[in-house]
């Protein structure tokens, strides 16, 4: 196939590989670029705004990865980040694996050496062979080599970051490409729209038959909704799901909101016991990985365990244990498949009265502990503060991430309506804070809060230049405990612990040195009068919250995950 791009006649109105990529990507609906520029792709972010669209232009690649990332998910269009090559697209690659793993839709673009000195290693700036190192690590990996062959490699990256289970695809733009001209109009012709690229995956009647038989004779059901049951967007299918069954359900953390968390068949709060008492799980868009311990041991108890799983990935099915009833397909067409079949049916009451006794207790025993004073804040009462503040913003999206910071507010702010959580996913990352906060604001154009450990923030703190930049409605709340984990680690003899941060940091005054406004709080009243003015203000504000440095325990909640010596340090 011949590489040469046809010999245009002269006085033929032009185009080239710039125009025809913006072209295809305005043509998908995507109005947002997150990214970084440099060699090869100044002119895209250039050219993408003189166009009228939005690029947001990030510090570290990895951040604007993320931000696309989150405005896949949130937007169910893919989102797209553009890098430089190389160092660049390394930084992106982490965050497009990232997005693959949570099964957010997302296009990385970066610009490449040209093949005929990388595939000779004749050593080129910034050269890497990015095509190959990006396909283990996400959905497809695509190089587009001729300006006619633009369309159709959007088209593919479109489809394969939407289609079945969505996830991240790699398009690789060597940079001669970019400024490579053909005919505007056969480059015209070779654009197009795929047609549904998220097709509808319908189960089998006999699945769903075996799925609802299974149900319909437990004694203890429950449904775990996952972050695929909230980027379904079948919102009101899957509250008629749970109300019309009556089976008490609860949700993984970016699930919480699909339905709120104040339903009164909402188990949340009563996670072991659910988790140990039920007999038939109806997993809905949610893995039996790690962060729900495989499906074994004893998170779920000695009784036996049936479970259905609702999944558009068939391989997903029997990955750690064996499932019942697999209901291959989306999650729209499955619930409602189910909602048919169980018509009439409801769950034994006094099951669901049991779970809402034990959520009832929890929430009551924890309540004190938001509200108790103490010498200095700690996670409890600080957010406790927070809760009782985002209270009267439903609709503000929350970003999450640390350690403590993470699960203790996981378990204390309450979420009233899906997609407005956003954390570390399924990976656990640490540093998806700021690109997420950017993501929600300029995806949603409502006010952000993003409550960081101030370990996690440190990962992509520079960007609240970013959030400053372009004036966005984002509260970062630093949750200052002064360590990872903890900041009242002993220090051996003339260093300072590993584990510790400059307890004398002031957060609040690297946002005021950026535009933004900077404020440290000591109380939890403080934090709450600073919170509240901050949303209402609609601008960049940093909170930086002084933590107990001895408050929170290593690792959060996965404390069972962290791996000691058994022989001690040997000298
Ligand atoms: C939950 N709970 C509550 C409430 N909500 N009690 C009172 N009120 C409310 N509103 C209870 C719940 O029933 C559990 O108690 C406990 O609080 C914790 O709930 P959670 O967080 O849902 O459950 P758990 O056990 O922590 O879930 C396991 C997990 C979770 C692995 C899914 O810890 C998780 O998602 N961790 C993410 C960790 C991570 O990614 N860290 C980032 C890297 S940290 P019991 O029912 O009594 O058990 C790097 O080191
Ligand atoms: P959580 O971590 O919240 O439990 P996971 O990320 O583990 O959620 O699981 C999400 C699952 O949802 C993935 O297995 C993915 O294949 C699936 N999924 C995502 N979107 C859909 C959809 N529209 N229909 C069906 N399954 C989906
Ligand atoms: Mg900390």
């Amino acid at each position: 196939m011949s590489n040469e791009t046809a010999v245009v006649p002269e006085g033929v109105e032009l185009t080239d590989g710039f125009n025809l990529l913006m072209d295809a990507l305005e043509m998908n609906g995507i109005t947002n670029i997150y990214g970084l520029l440099g060699i090869p792709v100044t002119e895209v972010g250039r050219m993408w705004q003189a166009r009228g669209n939005k690029f947001y232009s990030f510090r570290n690649e990895q951040n604007a990865g993320y931000a696309a990332s989150v405005a896949g998910y949130l937007t169910k269009k893919p989102g797209v980040c553009v890098t430089v090559s190389a160092p660049g697209f390394l930084n992106g690659l982490t965050a497009l694996a990232n997005a693959t793993t949570n099964c957010f839709p997302m296009i990385l673009i970066s610009g490449s050496s040209e093949r005929e000195i990388v595939d000779l290693q004749q050593g080129d700036y910034e050269e890497m062979d990015q095509l190959n190192i990006a396909r283990p690590h996400c959905k497809a990996s695509f190089r587009i080599n001729r300006p006619e062959d633009i369309g159709v490699a959007v088209v593919r990256a479109v489809r394969t970051a939407l289609s079945g289970r969505p996830g991240g695809v790699y398009l690789d733009i060597p940079a001669r490409l970019f400024s490579t001209v053909m005919s505007a109009e056969e480059g015209k012709k070779s654009l197009w729209v795929p047609v549904d690229p998220a097709p509808a995956q319908l189960p089998a009647p006999s699945a769903v038959k075996r799925a609802a038989d299974l149900i319909k004779n437990a004694k203890k059901p429950l449904i775990l909704f996952g972050k695929g049951a909230a980027y379904a967007q079948c919102d009101a299918d899957i509250l008629s799901f749970v109300e019309e069954t009556g089976i008490p359900f609860t949700p993984m953390s970016m699930a919480k909101g699909l339905i709120s968390d104040t339903h009164p068949q909402c188990g949340a709060a009563a996670r072991s016991m659910i988790l140990q008492e039920s007999d038939v799980v109806v997993l809905v868009g949610a893995r039996l990985n790690w962060l729900l311990a495989h499906g074994k041991g004893k998170t779920w108890g000695a009784a036996p365990k049936k479970f259905v799983q609702i999944d558009i990935q068939a391989s997903e099915i029997d990955s750690n244990v064996p499932i019942a009833a697999p209901l291959v397909g989306d999650i729209e067409s499955c619930v409602n498949a189910l909602r048919a079949e169980l018509k009439g049916f409801k769950a034994p009451a006094e099951w669901l009265n049991a779970v809402s006794e034990k959520a009832a207790a929890s929430r009551a025993k924890l309540a004190p502990k938001l509200s108790t004073a103490t010498p200095v804040m700690n996670y409890h009462n600080s957010l406790g503060a927070i809760r009782d503040v985002l209270k009267n913003y439903p609709d503000i999206t929350l970003v999450n991430e640390g350690a403590n910071a993470l699960d203790n507010a996981r378990m204390v702010i309450d979420q009233y309506l899906p997609r407005k959580r956003v954390d570390t996913g399924t990976w656990g990352v640490m540093g998806i804070g700021m690109g997420s906060a950017v993501a929600a604001a300029a995806e949603t154009g409502k006010p952000v809060v993003a409550v960081c450990g101030d370990s996690a923030f440190g990962f992509s703190g520079m960007e609240i230049e970013t959030v400053a930049r372009y004036d966005l409605p984002v509260t970062v709340i630093i949750m200052n405990n002064g360590g990872i984990y903890r900041g009242d680690e002993p220090s051996p003899d003339h260093q300072i612990s590993c584990m510790l941060f400059n307890p004398n940091t002031r957060y609040d005054l690297l946002m005021e040195s950026v535009g933004g406004t900077g404020v440290r709080v000591t109380t939890p009243e403080e934090l709450s009068k600073a919170l509240d003015a901050s949303i209402k203000s609609g601008k960049p504000t940093l909170i930086e919250a002084i933590i107990d440095p001895a408050a929170g325990v290593e690792s959060g909640r996965i404390g069972n995950l962290n791996i000691v010596s058994k022989v001690g340090t040997k000298k």
